[in-house]
C-alpha cells in the first residue's frame, strides 16, 4: 500500500448509485435521526455505558474504561453473568413464552424453545457439566454441529463460568487437537455426526482421532446422539451420552458471578503464520457490544425472527445467533445443513416457513444463490423479511444488488457490516433506518466506534479529509471500544505484535479502506490483497467487482501474481454462469470488460476459467493457493480448504493450458 495515493485512489470504482432508508422503514426504526453519530462522539464511553445499562448486573462498575495500548479493560468493578442476560431475566419476565430457537435439522425436523424452557435445558447442561467437575474457568471444547444444543452448550458454559472454546465441525482431527491443546480444554462436547448435504460428518470419529493424536488435557467427552444410529464408539469411563448424562439433572442452576472482564469465550482465528490464533472476549465489554450493534444494525424488534446462517463455530454464529440476539430478547433461527439440500431454494423455504424477518448471510453465498438462478427464491414467499445483512467478506456491488432486489424487493435495507472475530462485534455498518447506502460501503464506524484511514508512514488521512475528496489506506481503529478482543490466549506479544505494532496505540485490523467523497468507508479486502502494478494500488477485489459484473461470470478471485517489469501483474480466477463457455473471444471481451470499468491499468493479464475455487470451510477464497497456482510454485498448507482436491485440480489444469 506504498503508494495510497489520491492518483491511485481516483482508479478505484466509482459506485454512484445510494440507496436512502424508505420513508417507511424510517419511520418505525430504532434510530431514525443521524444525530445518533454526534452524540456517541461526544462522549464514547458514556455511549458505551449507556448501553451497558441494559445489561442486568449484580453489581455495577466503578470505572468505566481502563485503556493502555493493547489492553482495554471495560466496567472494571461490575459483576453479571452473560446467559442471565440472555435467558434469565427474559425468563423470568414477560417474555417467558415466547420463542427464543427456533431450529431446523437439515432432514427438516423441527424444534422450538421458549425462553422458559431454554433455561431448564441450559441449566440441565450447567448442572451436568459441574457434575464432570466443570467449573469457573475450566474450558469447554465444543465440537458441534448446528443443533439446538449447540447453543445450549455455549449458554451452559457461561452459566458456570467455564469459557467455551467452539471448534467448526468442518475442522479436521488436527485441526482440533492443536486447538484442543493450546487451550487445555477439559471435556469436549460432540455429537455421533451432523448432517451436511444429505451425509453424515462422522464428528465423533474426529474427537476420537484427535484424542488419539493426544489430547492430554482432557478427562471427558460428552456425545449427543444426533444421528440416532448408535454407532459412536464409546470408550468407557471416558465418553459419556449426552441423554444418560442431561435430562437427569435438576432445571435450577444458579448463574457464576462473574466479574466483567473474566474470560467468556475463546475462538481461534486463522492468522498469516499458520499457527491459529485464540482469540479471547471478555464477559461485561462484549455482552454490551453485542447487544448494542444487535439492537441498532438489525434494528430488532419484539416480532423478529433473525436468521443468521453463520455457523456458530464462527464469530458470527457467536455474537448474532447467540449473545446478541438472545440478549435482546430477540427469536433467533437455526439452521444446520446446506443451502441447496434438498434444493438451491433451501434458505427460502425456511424464511418462508419460519417467516423470518431478517436475514444475515455472507457475499459468497449471495454470489452462489445468484449462480443458480432467480427461480430458487423466486418461487417462495419472502415476503416476511425487513432487513438483510451481509457479512464476512467485501461484497461487490453486484451481489449487493442482485440481494437488494431479487431477495429484499427493493423492499429492503440492506446493511453490508464490517467486522472481526477480534472486534467481537460490528464496527463499520449502515445503521438501517438513518444511513443511505450504496452497493459495496460498509458506510460509517458504529456510533462510539472511532474509525481512520492511514498511509504508509502513519499519518491520519480522515483528519484532513474534505468532503469531495477520496482517500485510501489502512482501516485504523483508534479508541478502545468494549467488545475489542482482550488477547490472543497464551500469547500477548503475538496480540501486541500483530494488531498494534504497525501503528503504535492504534488497532491495526489488516484490511485495507477507502473514504469516498461522501466520507463513507469502502472496506478494499486485506492488505495482502492489495495489488502494486506498476506502481499501482489495484486491489483484488475491485478487479473481481469489475468481473462479476459481466454477464457471463458468477465468480471471480483476483491476485497478484509476481512480474518481472511491473512488480505485480494481475491473475483471474473465473466461474461462468450457466450457459456460457470459455472462448478465447469470451477471456478478451472480460479483459476488455475490467479495462473499462476500472481502466487500462487494471485489465488482468491472465484470466483463467475455472469450475471452482479453493475455499475455507467458511467460505473464504484462499487467495495464497491462487497465488501459488499462477506463480508455479508447489501449493502451501491447504489444510484449511474444504476442498484441498479442488486447488491441486486447478494448478494441473493450469499448467497444462500454460504450455
Ligand atoms: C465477521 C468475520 C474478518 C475479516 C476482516 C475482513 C473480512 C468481514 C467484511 C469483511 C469487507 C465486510 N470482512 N466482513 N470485509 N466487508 N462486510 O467475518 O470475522 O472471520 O474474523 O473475518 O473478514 O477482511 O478482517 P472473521
Amino acid at each position: 500500500m506504498s503508494n495510497a495515493t489520491t492518483e491511485t485512489i481516483e482508479t478505484l470504482l466509482q459506485e454512484a448509485r445510494s440507496f436512502p432508508p424508505s420513508p417507511a422503514f424510517a419511520a418505525q426504526a430504532n434510530v431514525g435521526d443521524p444525530a445518533i453519530y454526534d452524540e456517541a462522539a461526544k462522549d464514547p464511553i458514556a455511549w458505551w455505558e449507556g448501553w451497558a445499562k441494559q445489561l442486568d448486573w449484580f453489581e455495577p462498575w466503578h470505572t468505566a474504561c481502563e485503556f493502555k495500548a493493547p489492553n482495554a479493560k471495560w466496567f472494571l468493578g461490575g459483576k453479571l453473568n452473560a446467559t442471565y442476560n440472555c435467558v434469565d431475566r427474559h425468563a423470568a419476565g414477560a417474555r417467558k413464552n415466547k420463542t427464543a430457537i427456533i431450529w431446523e435439522g437439515e432432514p427438516g425436523d423441527v424444534r422450538t424453545y421458549t425462553f422458559a424452557e431454554l433455561k431448564d435445558e441450559v441449566s440441565r447442561a450447567a448442572n451436568a457439566l459441574k457434575s464432570l467437575g466443570i467449573g469457573k474457568g475450566d474450558v469447554v471444547c465444543v465440537y458441534m454441529p448446528m443443533v439446538p444444543e449447540l447453543a445450549i452448550v455455549m449458554l451452559a458454559c457461561a452459566r458456570i463460568g467455564a469459557p467455551h472454546s467452539v471448534v467448526f465441525g468442518g475442522f479436521s482431527a488436527e485441526s482440533l487437537q492443536e486447538r484442543t491443546n493450546d487451550a487445555s480444554a477439559k471435556v469436549i462436547i460432540t455429537a455421533d455426526g451432523g448432517w451436511r448435504r444429505g451425509k453424515v460428518i462422522p464428528l465423533k470419529q474426529i474427537v476420537d482421532d484427535a484424542m488419539t493424536m493426544g489430547c492430554p488435557s482432557v478427562e471427558k467427552v460428552i456425545v449427543l446422539d444426533r444421528i440416532g444410529d448408535g454407532k459412536a464408539n464409546m470408550q468407557p469411563g471416558r465418553d459419556v451420552w449426552w441423554h444418560d448424562l442431561v435430562p437427569k439433572q435438576s432445571a435450577d442452576c444458579p448463574c457464576e458471578t462473574m466479574e466483567s472482564e473474566d474470560l467468556l469465550y475463546i475462538l481461534y482465528t486463522s492468522g498469516s503464520t499458520g499457527k491459529p490464533k485464540g482469540i479471547i472476549h471478555t464477559t461485561g465489554g462484549y455482552m454490551t457490544g453485542v447487544l448494542a450493534t444487535s439492537k441498532l444494525v438489525f434494528d430488532l424488534k419484539e416480532n423478529d425472527i433473525h436468521f443468521c446462517t453463520a455457523d456458530c463455530g464462527w464469530v458470527t454464529g457467536h455474537s448474532y445467533i447467540v449473545y446478541g440476539p438472545l440478549a435482546n430478547g430477540t427469536t433467533v433461527l437455526m439452521y444446520e445443513g446446506a443451502p441447496d439440500t434438498p434444493d438451491k431454494d433451501r434458505f427460502w423455504r425456511l424464511v418462508e416457513k419460519h417467516r423470518a424477518t431478517i436475514l444475515y448471510t455472507a457475499p459468497t453465498a449471495i454470489r452462489a444463490f445468484m449462480k443458480w438462478g432467480d427461480e430458487y427464491p423466486d418461487r417462495c414467499d419472502l415476503s416476511s423479511l425487513r432487513l438483510l445483512g451481509s457479512v464476512g467478506e467485501p461484497i461487490n456491488p453486484e451481489a449487493w444488488i442482485w440481494y437488494q432486489q431479487t431477495i429484499g424487493k427493493g423492499r429492503c435495507p440492506v446493511v453490508d457490516t464490517w467486522w472481526q472475530t477480534e472486534t467481537g462485534a460490528i464496527m463499520i455498518t449502515p445503521l438501517p433506518g438513518t444511513t443511505a447506502t450504496k452497493p459495496g460501503s460498509a458506510t460509517r464506524p458504529f456510533p462510539g466506534i472511532s474509525a481512520a484511514v492511514l498511509n504508509d508512514e502513519g499519518q491520519d488521512l480522515t483528519a484532513a479529509w474534505q468532503p469531495g475528496q477520496e482517500i485510501g489506506g489502512y482501516l485504523v481503529i483508534d479508541k478502545p471500544w468494549p467488545s475489542m478482543t482482550r488477547g490472543i490466549l497464551n500469547d500477548p506479544e503475538r496480540f501486541a505484535k500483530t494488531y498494534w505494532s504497525r501503528f503504535p496505540g492504534k488497532y491495526f485490523p489488516g484490511d485495507g479502506a477507502k473514504m469516498d467523497a461522501d466520507g463513507y468507508y469502502w472496506l478494499l479486502g486485506r492488505v495482502d490483497d492489495i495489488m502494486l502494478v506498476a506502481g499501482h494500488n489495484i486491489s483484488t477485489m475491485e478487479v473481481e467487482s469489475a468481473l462479476v459484473d459481466h454477464p457471463a461470470v458468477a465468480e471471480a478471485a483476483v491476485i497478484g501474481r509476481t512480474h518481472e517489469l511491473k512488480g505485480q501483474a494481475i491473475a483471474a480466477f473465473v466461474i461462468l454462469r450457466a450457459g456460457h463457455e470459455s472462448t478465447p473471444t469470451l477471456v478478451d471481451e472480460l479483459k476488455g470488460h475490467v479495462a473499462h470499468k476500472i481502466g487500462a491499468l487494471a485489465r488482468p493479464d491472465d484470466i483463467f476459467i475455472s469450475a471452482e475455487l479453493p475455499k475455507t470451510r467458511s467460505g473464504k477464497i484462499m487467495r495464497r493457493l491462487l497465488r501459488d497456482v499462477a506463480e508455479g510454485r508447489a501449493l502451501g498448507d491447504t489444510t484449511t480448504l474444504a476442498d484441498p482436491a479442488v486447488v491441486q485440480a486447478l494448478k494441473d489444469k493450469y499448467e497444462s493450458t500454460e504450455s
